[in-house]
């Protein structure tokens, strides 16, 4: 008994194994129900007790010994094996990671804001869950006035005195920077907002706005309508014109529509402008001294200029999107229009 355990210990030292198939050999021939240590153990049952001290010890370790080798064995052919195994064709070129691409709106977003940032303006931004107070009271609009009905404007909290509603524009943000930031003030505000609007080709209950708002001393309509033309200029060419035309809005007074000179017909008349030459794309005005005033701005002494734009509008205008809809479907062929891909 002794001389076989030693034949095996030895047969186990000189063992190697080129593959995985060859330690599973190697685990039956030695392991197995009918291997080798295990006829021992078989054997060991009919040896004499006073030996079975002796034997039983140096058969263990050998069993010990033949598990651990076999399991390094298997673990170091482990990678190979599996290659070896596999039918796939490792020189084959791995799948391309599809880039992805800006969406119309991000991208005209990043460019006015990188406009406004070359004139000065710092960037802002606020809730879009907003209060009566930032979205309406402080900017002038009537208590009874249609965007505070129910109709028009999302209430989170109706009810209220001051109801938590969906900010209807990103004015309200410009409210919080007249509130704390030091003047002269010149802020630009993008972000999302939110009307209760039948869905349609024209119209959807989620856009995009850029508001811009500057504070100082002796700020005049002449300031506004440079800014403006040198903005259109910047954004759409140098060889832009505009055009204001009187408006309303609760917030600015006077308050005026500024449409672009036409650069798809250059002013000929196309079906983008509809004949006129001419392309709207923003509302602005002077800040009404009631606005300054409830944010703490003594308008004897300051005054100042503020715009607004919509953004799916002028993605609309810029790449000939027919379908406001089209920006919020996510569907992967609009969205591979827009060939300019994101910048890391
Ligand atoms: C517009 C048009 C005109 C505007 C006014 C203000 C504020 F907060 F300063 F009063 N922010 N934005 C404004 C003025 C927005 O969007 C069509």
């Amino acid at each position: 008994m002794k001389q076989k355990i030693e034949k095996v210990l030895a047969e186990l030292e000189e063992l190697k194994c080129k593959t995985a198939k060859e330690v599973e050999e190697a685990r039956v021939r030695l392991l197995g129900k009918k291997g080798e240590i295990t006829a021992l153990f078989d054997e060991f049952r009919t040896v004499d007790k006073d030996m079975k001290r002796e034997f039983g010890k140096t058969l263990n370790e050998l069993k010990q010994k033949a598990q651990e080798k076999i399991e390094s064995m298997k673990e170091n052919l482990g990678g190979d094996a599996a290659a070896a195994d596999s039918s796939a064709d490792l020189s084959m070129p791995g799948d391309p990671f599809e880039l992805g691409s800006r969406h119309p709106v991000s991208i005209v977003r990043q460019e006015i804001v990188d406009i406004f940032r070359k004139f000065g303006y710092d960037v802002a931004e606020g809730p879009e869950v907003e209060d009566d107070y930032h979205v309406f009271e402080a900017l002038n609009f009537p208590p009874n006035h249609p965007a505070r009905d129910m109709q028009d404007t999302f209430f989170v909290s109706a009810g209220h005195p001051n109801p938590l509603l969906l900010r209807t524009h990103t004015s309200s943000v410009q409210v919080r920077a007249m509130e704390s930031m030091k003047l002269p003030i010149r802020v630009i505000c993008p972000g999302r907002v939110f009307r209760n609007e039948a869905i349609s080709a024209r119209a959807h209950c989620i856009f995009h706005q850029v508001e811009g708002l500057y504070v100082d001393e002796n700020v005049t309509f002449a300031d506004l309508k440079q800014a403006i033309l040198l903005f259109a200029r910047e954004m759409f060419g140098p060889d832009t014109e505009i055009r204001m035309r009187p408006s309303y809005f609760p917030f600015t007074e006077p308050s005026a529509e500024v449409d672009v000179s036409c650069n798809i017909c250059h002013g000929k008349g196309c079906n983008i402008c509809k004949g006129t030459g001419w392309l709207e794309i923003l509302g602005c005005g002077m800040v009404d001294p009631n606005v300054l005033e409830a944010s703490g701005i003594d308008s004897k002494k300051y005054s100042g200029f503020a715009f607004g734009m919509g953004l799916e509008r002028i993605a609309m205008l810029k790449w000939r999107v027919n379908d406001l809809r089209h920006y919020f479907e996510n569907d992967m062929r609009f969205l591979k229009e827009f060939n300019s891909s994101i910048e890391v």
